[in-house]
């Protein structure tokens, strides 16, 4: 084998992992959140030729798909977002006509290497914890982040900015993103209804309807958008997550012009 000295393997993965900060420290979208809506609208939007990143709090990919039902390792999806399933080269098995099992594992690491061929690029193991915003154009312009082990341990350090055109929301069930914009930028008027119980049907129809720009550069997906419009949750049945990154993407394509 090559012998490789200790300073050598510093030095690579330090200057690599720079020019990859540079590179992405100014995108065209930063979609905050690797789950099932996250990873769809990455792969989408990335086709298209936007400049994507993905910034994840934790140091895996999937969000809540791994964790399936109740850890049961298969999950549902209905027409029409098995479309969604055949552009990612993903297997189903058809139990009823239009409805779909996907096991959790393949769902998983194909949406993320789906998105990563496509282009997008993803940051594991950050949080984003603010937003950056400009007064005049009133609008959100990127994202403030750090490293998801700072928050966890309780330092206080300030945090580093990604410059974007659009931010999403594809945090799930808490609507980070939103909520701190809620919280300190009054000025857009964004209010959280919060999410309602059960009623699958529903909540998978409501999600993609409401899909969209939440204020200008802000977009929701996934259960973000129940948590903003007071949706009912759905469970393990993911169609809505994958038909909501896919709808985002082609409303933001339209406001950025491609
Ligand atoms: O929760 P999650 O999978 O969101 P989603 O795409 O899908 C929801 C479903 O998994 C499921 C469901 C559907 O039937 O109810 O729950 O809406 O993925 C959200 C990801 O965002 C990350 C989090 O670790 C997870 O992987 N995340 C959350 N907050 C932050 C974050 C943050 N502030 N910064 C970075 N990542």
């Amino acid at each position: 084998m090559r012998e490789v000295r200790e300073d050598i393997i510093t030095k690579y993965i330090v200057m690599k992992s720079a020019e990859d900060w540079v590179n992405f420290s100014n995108v065209d979208v930063v979609i905050v959140g690797a789950g099932p809506s996250g990873m769809t609208a990455a792969k989408y939007l990335a086709e298209r030729g936007f400049k994507v990143l993905v910034v994840e709090r934790r140091l895996s990919i999937g969000g809540g798909i791994g964790g399936g039902g109740n850890l049961f390792h298969k999950v549902l999806v209905e027409a029409p977002a098995h479309e969604v399933l055949n552009d990612f080269n993903i297997r189903y098995e058809e139990v009823e006509e239009g409805l779909y099992v996907v096991d959790t594992a393949e769902l998983e690491v194909k949406l993320a290497a789906g998105a990563i061929d496509a282009g997008a690029k993803f940051l594991l193991g950050a949080t984003v914890e603010d937003v950056v915003f400009s007064e005049n154009p009133l609008r959100v312009c990127g994202v403030a982040l750090l490293w998801t082990a700072i928050p966890l341990s309780g330092l206080h350090v300030d945090p580093v900015f990604i410059r974007s055109r659009a931010v999403v929301d594809a945090t799930g069930h808490d609507a980070e993103v939103l909520s701190v914009v809620a919280k300190k930028l009054p000025e857009l008027r964004v209010v959280l209804r919060g999410e309602k119980s059960a009623e699958a049907s529903v909540g998978e129809r409501l999600i993609v309807e409401k899909t969209g720009r939440v204020a200008p550069g802000l977009y929701a997906i996934g259960m973000a958008v129940a948590k903003l419009y007071g949706i009912p949750r759905m469970g393990p049945i993911f169609g809505g997550m994958l038909l909501s990154g896919k709808k985002v993407a082609e409303i933001i394509a339209k406001d950025l012009g491609k």
